[in-house]
């Protein structure tokens, strides 16, 4: 078996046939929402092609997901996910402010159930043996919705069209080869590869550019991609160490939350900071001509990328196959 193909299963918007954002669809009444994690370890080729060992909350016993699903529920659902752990040593899945499993031993399952209490996006982790189980790959994205609402981030919070989540993470592979062999990494953390959605971006020419399973300028679940008019929310999450400077091209986004604080004032910003750590910020893109540019952007391809510059970069040098994606207008 191709070991990219483990990655290529995680492509869950394109093996459904769907368009890459988040759909969701508002009840008047709470629902008990169940869902099923294996956790599994497997291998994701790099774009220097060499194979990284991994961890991750996956949707079968036999695949890889880096990260896991992201899934959406309402305020007030129940939701109740079982946890496998297939692998030999401890792990856990917590949500900060929401539910913690304590520990699911080596080859034990544990349902983990909890009341999603409050609007906003949330990793999942785990957080044992901090912070090596999660930047090995176990964390995914949740987005709780207000209750009835199918296009606010909060209840009166500006409005948005399409939903997407980004998890940021960044690797290096000596670590994960540690972790691999049932060890803990001694070794000072030194970043190789920086990964949006675990993909990290291809330029034109190069092998799998334009690959949405391998791409991040192309996967479906990344790449903003808008007419004019749309507005799509993006919910940026970080599981990584490293903290960041996100940078948005041909347009201004509408700034909503910084780790989960709602802003007092909506600011319009270009380049934001996101903390590390498990620090995130929920964002507005507008697909409209920006205010302050001429001739004005109605179509076209552009960058969102980090002014991080090693985020940029792959294997230790390899430019601009790092951590970016598309923002589409068609
Ligand atoms: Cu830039």
């Amino acid at each position: 078996m191709k070991r990219r193909t483990f990655l290529q299963g995680s492509a869950v918007g394109i093996a459904s046939g769907l368009t890459g954002y988040l759909s969701w669809i508002p009840r008047a009444r709470a629902a008990t929402i169940r869902k099923t994690f294996y956790i599994t370890e497997g291998f994701v080729t790099q774009p220097d092609g060499v194979d990284v060992y991994f961890q991750g909350y996956s949707s079968t016993s036999t695949t890889l997901n880096v990260p896991g699903e992201s899934f959406i529920v309402q305020e007030g659902d129940t939701v109740e996910i079982e946890v496998i752990n297939t692998l030999g040593d401890d792990h856990s899945f917590v949500i900060d402010g929401m539910v913690d499993s304590g520990t699911i031993a080596g080859g034990t399952s544990t349902l983990v159930t909890f009341t999603a209490n409050a609007a906003g996006s949330y990793l999942y982790y785990d957080n044992l043996n901090a912070p090596f189980n999660r930047v090995v790959g176990l964390h995914g994205g949740m987005a709780v919705m207000p209750s009835g609402s199918s296009n606010e981030l909060y209840a009166g919070s500006p409005t948005f069209m399409q939903q997407y989540i980004w998890i940021m993470n960044e690797v290096d592979p000596a670590w994960n080869d540690t972790i691999s062999n049932g060890r803990t990494p001694r070794k000072a953390f030194f970043p190789y590869y920086f990964t949006i959605n675990g993909r990290s971006m291809r330029v034109p020419g190069s092998p799998d550019y334009s690959d949405p399973a391998i791409d991040a300028g192309y996967n479906p679940e990344t790449r903003l991609e808008g007419s004019i008019g749309d507005r799509a929310l993006v919910r940026i999450l970080n599981a990584g160490m490293a903290m960041h400077s996100v940078h948005f091209h041909a347009n201004h986004v509408e700034w909503l939350a910084r780790n989960g604080q709602i802003r007092p004032e909506i600011w319009e910003k270009d380049s934001l900071f996101l903390p590390n750590n498990l620090g995130s910020l929920d964002v507005i893109y507008p697909f409209d001509p920006p205010p302050d540019a001429w001739p004005s952007v109605t179509t076209g391809h552009f960058p969102m990328h980090l002014h991080d510059e090693m985020t940029q970069t792959a294997g230790g040098g390899l430019y601009q196959f790092g951590l970016a994606t598309t923002i589409a207008f068609k």
